[in-house]
């Protein structure tokens, strides 16, 4: 009797220890910026899933939108240092640590899909290497839509902008505003309804998308299409954590993140004009700019384009003229 019960919980240890190989589970946190309906954040849902169905169980990503677990500008290094295994970036936001951050959001370098596309295929091999050697692996990519310029008041020229309080997401936004004598903000996407409603920002340049998930019609009725640059969101992992999976695992990973990729730049281009529909329905003047705020706008990214070639110095150039060729 004494014999059989050994026994029996001899089997029962042997079958949790082999249950717990047989089942042994990576569990990933990945943080985001921005909320749960974004078209980003429903992508990178999506790719949790993927990942979850492909590798049969073994590795869970939980997804932690609308900067709950670290706010945007913390979720770079939250990944390098392992604090969360995997999380999403705007690239732009850390122009101040390499100017290749920057490049995608130098106002009338790249203003359409296919050239954002070009754009990101000249700089991406610069881009995963510096984001290596950080100790980062970069899983995929995707576009916002181009950027245009919500306002309080009806604008006609940039000089209608001096002065006014402008909400700024990255440090090229920050610039615009001091290149057009407007009172800069850094304010990040989850902090912006806040901040137009307590009238803190009168004017700001993103896109349709942001405009939509803030609810800026709420309090900015106006929003010029310049076109001006499209920014990218990166989802990165830590190598380390990478690193880790079994090789089969690791395919199956970075099978689901190049679907991403690519179902990530059809969604935002088809999306594009379905936020600008949206905007109009709920009181926003989508306006096409006047020939002089144009021109005033592609004046700003003149002096922009040729500050980000100073400071990219020959890495940089090489990059733009592979853009500019193909
Ligand atoms: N939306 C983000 C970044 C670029 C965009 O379109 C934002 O405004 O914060």
């Amino acid at each position: 009797m004494k014999h059989k019960f050994a026994r029996a919980a001899i089997a029962a240890v042997a079958a949790l220890t082999f249950g717990s190989i047989a089942f042994a589970q990576t569990k990933w946190d990945l943080p985001t910026a921005y909320p749960a309906t974004n078209y980003h954040t429903e992508n990178i849902a999506q790719f949790a899933k993927d990942v979850d169905a492909a590798t049969g169980g073994k590795v869970k990503i939980t997804v932690h939108a609308n900067a709950s677990l670290f706010k945007a500008p913390e979720i770079k290094r939250a990944v390098q240092s392992g604090q969360a295994q995997a999380g999403e970036i705007l690239l732009a936001n850390f122009a101040n640590e390499n100017p290749i951050y920057a490049l995608d959001g130098v106002p009338f370098l790249a203003t359409t899909y296919p050239e954002a596309m070009k754009l990101y295929t000249a700089s991406k091999p610069a881009l995963e290497k510096l984001l290596a050697a950080q100790g980062i692996k970069v899983l995929f990519m995707v576009p916002w839509a181009p950027q245009g310029i919500y306002s309080k008041k009806e604008i006609g020229s940039v000089a209608d902008l001096r002065g006014i309080k402008w909400r700024a997401y990255s440090p090229a936004t920050a610039k615009i505003a001091e290149l057009i004598g407007a009172q800069p903000v850094q304010i990040q996407q989850a902090e912006l309804s806040a901040a137009m409603a307590t009238g803190v920002i009168e004017s700001y340049m993103s896109s349709g998308s942001t405009g939509y998930d803030t609810k800026t019609y709420e309090s900015l009725k106006n929003f010029y299409d310049t076109q001006a640059w499209i920014p990218k969101n990166a989802i990165l992992v830590n190598a380390k954590s990478f690193d880790a999976l079994d090789a089969p695992t690791k395919a199956a990973v970075l099978k689901a993140a190049a679907d991403a990729e690519t179902r990530g730049w059809k969604v935002a281009e088809e999306k594009n004009a379905e936020y600008k529909k949206l905007l109009a329905e709920r009181g926003m003047k989508i306006h096409k700019p006047s020939a002089k705020l144009d021109a005033d706008m592609r004046q700003v990214g003149g002096i922009m384009q040729a500050d980000w070639l100073k400071v990219a110095g020959a890495d940089g150039a090489a990059i733009v003229d592979a853009y500019k060729k193909k």
